[in-house]
């Protein structure tokens, strides 16, 4: 077996091992029930336009990936029609206007298949890449991720996505615990609360790196563009 080429991307709280091939950009929950007003996010009384400024990034590192024909993945907070997936307790949980599987401006709240529950425009999914929709704030809870992963080889996942110290901090946690090495690109994640995005940060990179890796986007594509890359 050949030894695959690691590339070196500097980040906190030391170098991270990227493979070419073995690493999945994932984009968790760009949604517009989070990020557009009228969805799930605005009627929890946030202020969701502050999570558009993650766009970008998120798109010049979809349109890297793709051009190396690299693996994407795609995650959706995403309940079945009849929230049969949906515990009673995160449909009763807080004081919104209206709770999930209630009809907004875009259809009913983090319901499958309805307007408000799709990816947003700019950063749509294309043939070939994996779209997970799950349950619960972490990718894989309820889901086929672990088996998806496995069975292209993915050992080491790039996190993105909203919102940064719940559904990416989730699922970041719980690949961490599965063996997977995680960086999260800081310029690509957001959360309502900037506080709350910097602690999660600090807090995954803090004794050694007790979850994974933290960097900035441009980290990683200099150090791609400076190695030699044949995968
Ligand atoms: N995707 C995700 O993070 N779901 C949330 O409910 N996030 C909030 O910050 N509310």
């Amino acid at each position: 077996m050949t030894t695959p080429t690691t590339i070196p991307v500097p980040a906190r709280p030391y170098p991270y091992p990227f493979i070419p091939g073995r690493t999945a950009l994932v984009v968790i929950d760009m949604q517009r029930d989070f990020i557009e007003k009228g969805g799930f996010g605005d009627a929890l009384g946030n202020d969701v336009q502050r999570l558009e400024a993650i766009v970008p990034t998120i798109a010049k590192l979809l349109e890297l990936f793709r051009r190396k024909r690299w693996p994407v993945i795609h995650t959706r907070e995403a309940h079945l029609p009849d929230l049969s997936d949906c515990p009673p307790s995160k449909i009763a949980r807080g004081n919104a206007p209206l709770k999930i599987g209630e009809t907004g401006s875009m259809g009913r709240l983090l319901v499958r298949g309805e307007p408000g529950n799709q990816i947003i425009e700019a950063l749509k999914p294309v043939a070939g890449e994996v779209v997970i929709d799950k349950p619960g704030k972490g990718m894989f809870f309820g889901t086929d991720i672990q088996s998806i992963l496995d069975n292209k080889g993915i050992t080491h996942l790039l996190f993105t996505g909203v919102t940064t110290e719940v559904c990416v901090q989730t699922s970041m946690r719980e690949a961490n615990d599965r063996g997977y090495e995680c960086l999260l690109i800081e310029d690509g994640t957001e959360s309502y609360f900037p506080a709350f995005k910097q602690a999660a940060i600090e807090m995954m990179v803090a004794q050694g790196g007790i979850v994974g890796w933290a960097a900035p986007s441009v980290a990683l594509e200099a150090a791609l563009a400076e190695a030699p890359i044949h995968a």
